[in-house]
């Protein structure tokens, strides 16, 4: 039996797939001879299970890493995005694609420039990660599984009734500060988190909250803004992640990057416009926020399912 032109593109998206996971070709399921080719979610899931380098740990005692470790980082981000897809599937429900286009900036900012102690999670001087586009919590999750604090049995718990890894995260987890989940909330809370840490605890922490581009139609957001470019929180990150869809469609902007940057600018924050594909573009990007004199804002230009080829876009 031949293969239709059809199959083949399926197999060409599942050998480009396996590619940006990591995976060599060879070995998954497809290149033994099959004579049809299966639906490639589950050649994904298959070359998925069998890759051996999901086992990565990080574990550094609240630092993070010297110097630009690009290697590590395009490692831990394949890793995040293999486990976002295991655990949201294992649930048979969740946003995989959302925490796909944030996977490679979510890597960096765990080995290159997160201040966390995660053995300690009440320790004053831990940064802040704020999740305001909780849904993509499998990516949370996936960050905490490479970071030592949950397991990998734990994570594969997500969504199924009595797991603490509830569909968005909640503060039931010592390392989520705040319920998020509902568009709009999380930035305002990390504002206030940042102003906290400034002007009444006098604390060492910065504050990183990442959120979704179709987020940012919420108002909540721009009025947070203003507040952080007010009292000039310098301690302040957020991070856009602008893959130019929401739920349902196209966003407002899409990716002109330059309007938000406009904007953010105009409510007295700092904007880094970049690639949030390009580890070296956010690494620097990171570096500059925290010593930035302002707050700042990354404009990341991403492309939602990025790393599963048949999901991209
Ligand atoms: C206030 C509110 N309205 C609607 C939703 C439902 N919802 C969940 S995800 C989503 C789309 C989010 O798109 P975007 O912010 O662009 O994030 P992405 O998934 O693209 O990263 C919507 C509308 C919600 N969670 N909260
Ligand atoms: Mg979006």
């Amino acid at each position: 039996m031949r293969w239709t032109a059809e199959e083949w593109s399926v197999v060409r998206d599942i050998a480009s797939t396996s590619t940006a996971l990591g995976i060599s070709f060879a070995d998954i399921p497809i290149a033994s001879g099959q004579a049809t080719p299966p639906d490639p979610v589950h050649v994904l899931l298959a070359a998925v299970d069998r890759w051996e380098g999901r086992d990565f740990v990080i574990n550094f005692g609240g630092l993070p890493m010297k110097g630009r470790n690009l290697d590590l980082y395009a490692t831990l981000a394949r890793q995040l995005r293999a486990d976002s897809i295991r655990c949201s599937t294992a649930a048979g429900s969740g946003h995989p694609t959302s925490s796909l286009s944030a996977a490679d900036l979510m890597a960096v900012l765990l080995v290159g420039h997160l201040r966390y102690d995660w053995a300690k999670p009440k320790d004053p001087a831990n940064d802040h990660l704020i999740f305001s586009k909780g849904h993509a919590s499998p990516l949370n999750y996936a960050l905490f599984r490479a970071a030592g604090a949950i397991t990998d049995d734990e994570l594969m718990t997500f969504r199924k009734l009595g797991s603490r890894l509830e569909g968005h995260p909640t503060p039931v987890l010592p390392w989520v500060d705040v319920a998020t989940g509902s568009l709009g909330q999380g930035l305002p809370i990390a504002v206030g988190v940042a102003l906290a840490g400034k002007r009444v605890l006098a604390a060492p922490y910065h504050v990183w909250t990442l959120t979704g581009d179709s987020e940012l139609a919420e108002g909540s957001i721009w009025e947070g803004l203003d507040h952080a470019g007010h009292e000039r929180l310098s301690n302040f990150t957020a991070i856009f992640d602008v893959n130019r869809l929401g739920q349902r469609g196209p966003t407002e902007l899409e990716w002109d990057l330059d309007a938000y940057a406009a904007r953010v600018k105009a409510f007295g924050c700092d904007p880094i416009v970049i690639d949030g594909h390009d580890l070296a573009a956010i690494d620097d990007a990171f570096a500059r926020a925290r010593n930035g004199e302002r707050p700042t804002v990354i404009v990341a230009k991403t492309v939602k399912g990025r790393g599963v080829s048949f999901l991209e876009d």
